[in-house]
């Protein structure tokens, strides 16, 4: 541990909300021995949040697949032979149909994603009728469309979007073995386009792509130093693809995730920690650990995008093992 830290650093205001993390102190925390860190992050979670409660988001995929990026990880590049079928932009009505079916099954959250580089302005009419069918419904929205300007992020937010999701997915160092087509860069562009037109910011990354730690902390200082932290972040376990180059990727050391978790809530403490994919690849133990790490937001139902999540039942029975209800719309 760095000698500078002291075991209780983070726990202070010196810390809180408004402060700015430096790589070494974020380390040096990474670092702490594991219940030092996990008291920590339970700490400044319960300050800030139910521990027992967890937002339920559901995804629903609009446009599948034939993207024009070459992010190694994903199933939905047209450059990867992942076997995936594109597909055009779905109805309104089959995505109102899925957001109530959501709706029933607890979600509060709906979230749209479309395999663009960004969104096309024949597009534009499109989404935002889904956006105003899915808030009359009485949901939040949030959508990932890609690279967004400042002109397409206030269109959004007049449709009344309250998320847009857009994540930096590893660290600047890491991010060029990752992605070719966009650079680390553009993403920060688009985030300060998501904020500027007022919408939530929801971004995290990707933790198993065969990065160090310095990678995965680096990437939550960046996420932390933004002018403002952002309102969501999903902490996603890399989902091996096959077809992709990130296919046969070695996978990520389950204490390690946590400690990602961990840091997340301690650097972020007004965030939703999102534990997003990769749940079908956790045991339950691990996932009781990072809610106990302070994640307290996860998607449910089968699918996730493309890939597979865990099933409801199985959901609902780990909710009821650990006491954990699904937090209400109202106290989001
Ligand atoms: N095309 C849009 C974009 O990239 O901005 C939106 C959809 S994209 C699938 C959303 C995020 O899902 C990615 O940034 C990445 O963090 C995550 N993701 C995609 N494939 C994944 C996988 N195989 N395992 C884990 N996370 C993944
Ligand atoms: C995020 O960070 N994780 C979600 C959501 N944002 C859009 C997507 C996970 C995708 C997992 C792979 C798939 O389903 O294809
Ligand atoms: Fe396209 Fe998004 Fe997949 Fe990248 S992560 S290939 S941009 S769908």
């Amino acid at each position: 541990m760095d000698a500078d830290v002291h075991p209780n650093a983070g726990l202070e205001s010196v810390h809180g909300a408004a402060s700015r993390w430096s790589l070494e102190d974020a380390r040096a925390i990474y670092e702490l021995p594991f219940n030092d860190l996990i008291f920590r992050a339970q700490t400044v979670h319960r300050r800030n949040f139910d521990p027992n409660r967890v937002q339920l988001s559901r995804l629903l995929s609009i446009k599948t697949g034939g993207c024009p990026e070459d992010c190694g990880y994903c199933s939905q590049s047209a450059r990867h032979e992942s076997g995936l079928t594109a597909t055009k932009l779905m109805d309104l009505r089959r995505v109102l149909v899925e957001a109530k079916k959501a709706r029933e099954a607890g979600a509060t959250r709906y979230c749209m994603g479309a395999a663009w580089r960004s969104p096309k302005d024949r597009d534009m009419d499109a989404v935002v009728a889904m956006i105003e069918g899915v808030k009359e419904l009485g949901m939040e929205t949030c959508m990932t469309l890609g690279m967004l300007d400042l002109g397409q992020a206030q269109r959004l937010k007049q449709a009344g979007l309250d998320y847009y999701n857009h994540n930096i997915d590893t660290s600047e160092r890491y991010y060029n073995e990752i992605i070719t087509t966009r650079t680390f860069a553009d993403r920060l562009d688009t985030l300060a386009n998501v904020r500027d037109s007022g919408i939530k910011v929801c971004c995290g990354g990707i933790v198993g792509m065969g990065e160090e730690k310095a990678d995965r902390v680096d990437m939550l200082v960046t996420l932390a130093n933004l002018p403002e932290p952002p309102d969501s972040v999903p902490i996603n376990m890399l989902i091996p693809i096959k077809g992709t180059p990130l296919g046969d990727a070695e996978p990520i050391e389950p204490i390690e995730f946590v400690r990602t978790i961990a840091l997340a809530r301690i650097m972020m403490p007004n965030a939703h920690v999102r534990l997003s994919a990769g749940r079908t690849a956790m045991s339950d133990e691990m996932q009781a650990l990072c809610f106990f790490a302070g994640a307290n937001s996860i998607f449910v139902g089968e699918t996730l995008l493309t890939a597979e999540n865990p099933e409801e039942d199985k959901d609902s029975a780990l909710f009821r093992r650990l006491g954990i209800q699904p937090m209400e719309r109202s106290a989001l």
